[in-house]
């Protein structure tokens, strides 16, 4: 048989932009129902990526957009736990690992009551593209569990985190895929995930990123997603002759993407006037400086209490059940969760003149949302693009590991800067350079597409 691929009927070439993106997400809708936050996910990337496919035979006769938005893999497993009072518990834990065309799966492992296989699905696909921006060798995926950390004490998540290990660590290897943290999972829960592992495999190997510095993590992993946030905030600065310092910022959550992006937006010069979680949000107008920044650590991953204690704690406003998205800023930072900018955050943040808006959170705008802020002339860097510092370093670990060697700070965070420099060139080279604002959506998009689809085409069809 010949190695070349097959040329796409003619018919399929000829097709219209429009009907062909209809076309793909009728199929893919059609096979995951009730799905909707992988079809928002899938949507996204559609609108950019299905057009570009149109101008590569190879990739529509190999059916690449397709198997993209097909997981390789999906595992779902019992995680049996028992309370402090010996109760029994049943979660549901999962890993959906998307794409390996260009290495390993690799992704993070989120535990909260919501996650579910939709969920996981959008993760593990953006992350396939997002992976892919970094210009490293990782392939796509995403685990977790619809476990509630809240309330539980040191000894139920180490159980928890055992539980979960117990089955996963079949499913995964330093070759094969590797998870790291996301929301609920942090370096204590990598620790003890990565004490399992070792347990039931015995084997010190570099299964996991965003382990603890004494057993083989990285330094600047624990920052990177915020700084990476920052970075690439400042890049589209420059990019339009501005910079970060002077400008009033509003910044969403207040774990671990949220807090590390206000230390460098603290650094740069910026003031950051918001913090939030899921019951409410602070507004500080005075800034949150290092030391209000240093309390939120602590009561964040040490007491493990709510954003509401800053307002009695400071000279600030808590707003309970609400949103940051009103307050008067320069620039925003979603950096809590996903779809926490809807049409009316939208509007709300065009009208207050905010310049850009670089997206910590994995998919936190409606796909309203964001064309409302783009066409309201908003730059924004979408989340694919801008959280991907985390994973690059996550990256640069398994590097270190592999070496058998520890980079220093410096190192690690020069690397960073590169790397988040090149995925904003990258995305306006593909995100139309010559219009009056780049769309760093689509040159995201397409630019992290043309890697992986061609790693596929070039694979044949595995
Ligand atoms: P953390 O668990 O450290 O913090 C999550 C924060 O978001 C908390 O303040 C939490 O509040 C808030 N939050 C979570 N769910 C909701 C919700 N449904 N509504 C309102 N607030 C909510 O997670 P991370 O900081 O690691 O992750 C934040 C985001 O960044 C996620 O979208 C994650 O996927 C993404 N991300 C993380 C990376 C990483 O390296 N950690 C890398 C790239 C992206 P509460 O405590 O009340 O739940
Ligand atoms: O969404 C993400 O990129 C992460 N949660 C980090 C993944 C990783 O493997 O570091």
């Amino acid at each position: 048989m010949s190695a070349q691929p097959r040329l796409a009927p003619k018919r399929a070439r000829a097709k219209n932009p429009q009907a062909a993106i209809d076309s793909y997400l009728n199929d893919v809708a059609a096979r995951n129902p009730g799905e909707p936050e992988f079809l928002q996910a899938v949507q996204e990337v559609a609108e950019h990526v299905v057009p570009f496919a149109l101008t590569r035979p190879e990739y529509q006769s190999l059916k690449v957009l397709e198997r993209l938005a097909e997981p390789d893999r999906l595992i779902s497993f019992r995680v049996t736990w028992q309370d402090d009072h010996g109760v029994t518990h049943i979660n549901r834990g999962y890993r959906v690992q998307n794409n390996n065309a260009i290495g390993p799966y690799k992704g993070g492992i989120r535990f909260h009551p919501s996650v579910n296989a939709s969920i996981l699905k959008f993760l593990a696909f953006e992350q396939t593209f997002k992976n892919s921006l970094t210009s490293l060798p990782m392939g796509g995926g995403k685990g977790g569990a619809n476990f509630d950390p809240k309330g539980r004490s040191e000894s139920e998540i180490m159980r928890f985190c055992q539980a979960f290990m117990s089955e996963l660590f079949r499913h995964i290897g330093p070759d094969t895929d590797v998870p790291a943290g996301d929301i609920g999972v942090g370096g204590r829960e990598v620790g003890y995930m990565y004490g399992q592992y070792k347990k039931l495999t015995n084997r010190f190997e570099g299964v996991l990123t965003g382990k603890g510095m004494a057993f083989g993590g990285s330094l600047i992993r624990p920052e990177a997603t915020g700084y990476g946030v920052v970075y690439m905030m400042q890049n589209m600065l420059e990019h339009m002759g501005q910079e970060v310092a002077g400008k009033t910022c509003v910044v969403s959550g207040s774990g671990n993407v949220a807090t590390y992006c206000v230390e460098k937006l603290n650094e740069l010069g910026g003031k950051v006037v918001t913090l939030s979680d899921s019951s409410g949000f602070i507004y500080d107008p005075h800034g949150i400086d290092a030391e209000k920044l240093a309390w939120v650590m602590d009561l964040k991953n040490v007491r493990r209490g709510r954003i509401s204690e800053y307002a009695d704690a400071f000279d600030a406003e808590f707003h309970e059940g609400k949103r940051p998205w009103g307050v008067m800023c320069d620039l925003a930072f979603p950096c809590a969760t996903q779809n926490e900018i809807d049409t009316k955050d939208a509007k709300q943040l065009v009208r207050n003149g905010v310049l850009a808006v670089s997206e910590g959170a994995n998919m936190p705008s409606t796909p309203d949302a964001t064309h409302i802020m783009m066409e309201g002339g908003i730059r924004l860097a979408p989340s694919k693009a801008a959280n991907a510092g985390g994973v690059a370093v996550s990256g640069l670990e398994m590097s270190q590991n592999s070496l058998r060697y520890n980079w220093t700070r410096d190192e690690v965070d020069q690397k960073l800067r590169a790397i988040m420099a090149d995925i904003h060139e990258h995305c306006v080279t593909y995100g139309e350079p010559k219009a009056k604002s780049v769309n760093y959506l689509k040159g995201a998009n397409v630019a992290g597409f043309v890697k992986v689809a061609d790693a596929m085409v070039a694979q044949g069809l595995v």
